[in-house]
């Protein structure tokens, strides 16, 4: 929680700079004004022949002056910046659409063809949406947004980086960007766009701590007209940068051993089960680990209740990130959130879970989580298979009356047998060694990846259990192996005899204030 509040400081520290430094200009607009607020005054005096009155010309003035402290005022001052930073493309008369006219007019050629034009206006889709930048490394960034879908799939848009000191006597430095697509195909108008901005290997960004922004310069490929958005996406302000992270020689113990990243949270969620979950995972995962969760307008009123305790004691924080629901992209931009996680928290994590709210990780009784990671060590990445379990299907053994009252994972005790060919796999990254992650597993890593992992570490799934708001059990059954609805269950009662730990671990850590929660 700390850590967000550094963000916000951070943030702040970074607007103030940014308006220290243009200070020029900003007494320019600062001069315009007055000379309008002068007008506007002596208007009244001035012969009525004149075609505006002064009250229109005031309430406009009044508008720009209330404005001008507000979110416009960084518009205006981010304006100056670009200019100085980078020779912006001339963009003729694109920002005026009403105005707009077509670079040549149709005409009939020698041979009677009539050659037709063309002309684009305003834009279907963003080139960029900006999630954040994070640095990577001494020469190394990565950039999280969004992009349209159908200019990658059929165009060929392009990335420069450029970091521009904020001593003006320092050199910019330009590098080319690498994209990297996540999303497997499965874009909708945006598509998510990890940009990797790495400048030299023998060059340090920022190397005296002075600060400095990173602009991203994002091309359309359109080559008719040079459209470049240049993109301020991280500013570093003086001696904010913890060099020594990026040092392997010097690498010390991350603050967690353990993070979990989880993907957008939407729909109606029981609170029930998101308590259950949080509780299991904060006993399983340990005192070294932490939970990050993303609020799609999942996390309503009644759910932020079971999660408030935990984050209370510090071991759960809360991403707000409803606002992507303006940007249409894969289950609620889901690829963009989950490559946030991995790059805002890399340097703070050992390992990294992705993984779901309606799944459990499991390692058997004989070892621990942390025996297990050990183990594992050697890799960057491993995956991890799942036990599909029933999510309608109830053991039945000490009556329903008793049944009913149980936790999820204890009374959904019935393992789907049935033979597929493959299921999805979920997946744990050493996050200092990946550069981009998908939802499945990450393929932009440097180390070896693991898919055989099942005898140490499993997950079980009770899939669609989440977002149902009512008692889960459909059916009772006490047989060890049923047949359902032709469909071939055996009775698992793994997760089932850990309940009772879990309940009592959860009463021990934040007392009863849960015990009311409803489905
Ligand atoms: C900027 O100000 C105008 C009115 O002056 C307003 O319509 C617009 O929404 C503002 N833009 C932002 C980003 O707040
Ligand atoms: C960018 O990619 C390079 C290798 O391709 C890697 O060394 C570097 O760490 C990456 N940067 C980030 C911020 O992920
Ligand atoms: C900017 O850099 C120049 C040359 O490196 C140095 O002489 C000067 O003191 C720096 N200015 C500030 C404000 O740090
Ligand atoms: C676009 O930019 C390139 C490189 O700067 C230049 O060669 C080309 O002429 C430009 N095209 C237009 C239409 O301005
Ligand atoms: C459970 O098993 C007992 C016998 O072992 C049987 O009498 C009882 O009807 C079963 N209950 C259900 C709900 O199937
Ligand atoms: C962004 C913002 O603060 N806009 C304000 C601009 O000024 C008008 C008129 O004073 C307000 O109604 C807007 O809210």
């Amino acid at each position: 929680m700390a850590k967000e509040r550094d963000q916000n400081t951070k943030d702040k520290n970074l607007l103030i700079c940014f308006l220290w430094n243009f200070s020029a200009e900003l007494k320019l607009a600062l001069m315009a004004l007055l000379v309008l607020c002068t007008l506007a005054t002596l208007l009244p005096f001035l012969p009525s022949s004149f075609s505006i009155s002064a009250s229109e010309l005031r309430f406009c003035i009044s508008r720009i002056a209330v404005n001008s402290t507000s979110v416009n005022f960084t518009t205006v001052v981010e304006k100056p910046v670009l200019d100085n930073a980078v020779k912006l493309t001339e963009k003729p008369v694109l920002d005026n659409g009403v105005t707009k006219q077509p670079l040549t007019e149709e005409k009939v050629l020698n041979n009677g063809v009539i050659k037709r034009t063309f002309t684009g206006y305003g834009w279907a889709a963003y080139n960029f949406v900006l999630m954040n930048a994070y640095r990577g490394g001494v020469n190394t960034f990565a950039v999280i947004g969004l992009s349209s879908k159908p200019l990658h799939v059929y165009s060929h848009p392009t990335y420069r980086c450029e970091w521009i000191p904020l001593n003006q006597s320092d050199n910019r430095i330009l590098t080319d960007g690498t994209k990297i697509l996540t999303d497997w195909g499965y874009g909708r108008v945006y598509t998510t766009v990890v940009v990797n901005c790495t400048f030299p290997s023998n060059t340090v960004i920022n190397p005296k701590n002075t600060g400095g922004t990173l602009l991203l310069h994002a091309t359309t490929g359109d080559t008719d007209r040079n459209i470049t958005d240049s993109i301020p996406v991280l500013t570093e302000t003086p001696n904010t940068v913890d060099f020594a992270l990026y040092e392997s020689n010097l690498r010390r113990r991350e603050k967690y051993d353990y993070l979990y990243c989880g993907s957008s949270l939407y729909g109606n969620l029981s609170p029930q089960r998101i308590r259950e979950w949080i509780a299991y995972h904060v006993r399983f995962f340990g005192e070294r680990s932490h939970f990050v969760l993303h609020d799609a307008g999942g996390i309503t009123e009644e759910v932020f209740e079971v999660l408030k305790p935990w984050i209370e004691l510090g071991r759960v924080t809360v991403h707000d990130i409803r606002e992507q629901e303006r940007f249409d992209g894969y289950y609620h931009n889901q690829f963009m959130v989950v490559n946030d996680c991995l790059h805002r928290y890399r340097f703070m994590a050992k390992w990294m879970f992705f993984f779901d709210v309606d799944e459990f990780i499991y390692v058997p009784a004989k070892s621990s989580i942390s025996s297990v990671m050990v183990s594992l060590e050697e890799y960057s990445q491993f995956t991890i298979e799942q036990m599909p379990m029933s999510s309608q299907l109830c053991y039945d053994g000490d009556g329903p009356a008793r049944t009913y009252r149980k936790w999820g994972f204890e009374k959904l005790a019935y393992r789907d047998v049935k033979k597929v060919p493959r299921r999805d796999r979920k997946y744990a990254v050493q996050p200092r060694n990946v550069f981009a992650t998908g939802v499945h597993m990450s393929q932009h890593l440097q180390g070896k990846t693991y898919h055989r992992a099942e005898g140490k570490i499993r997950y079980f799934h009770y899939h669609g259990s989440i977002s149902q708001r009512r008692e889960p059990c459909r059916h009772l059954y006490n047989g060890t192996r049923i047949v359902h609805e032709n469909n071939p269950y055996v009775l698992d009662t793994t997760m089932r005899d850990i309940g009772l730990a879990v309940k009592t671990f959860e009463i021990r850590t934040i007392g009863d204030r849960l015990l009311r929660t409803r489905q």
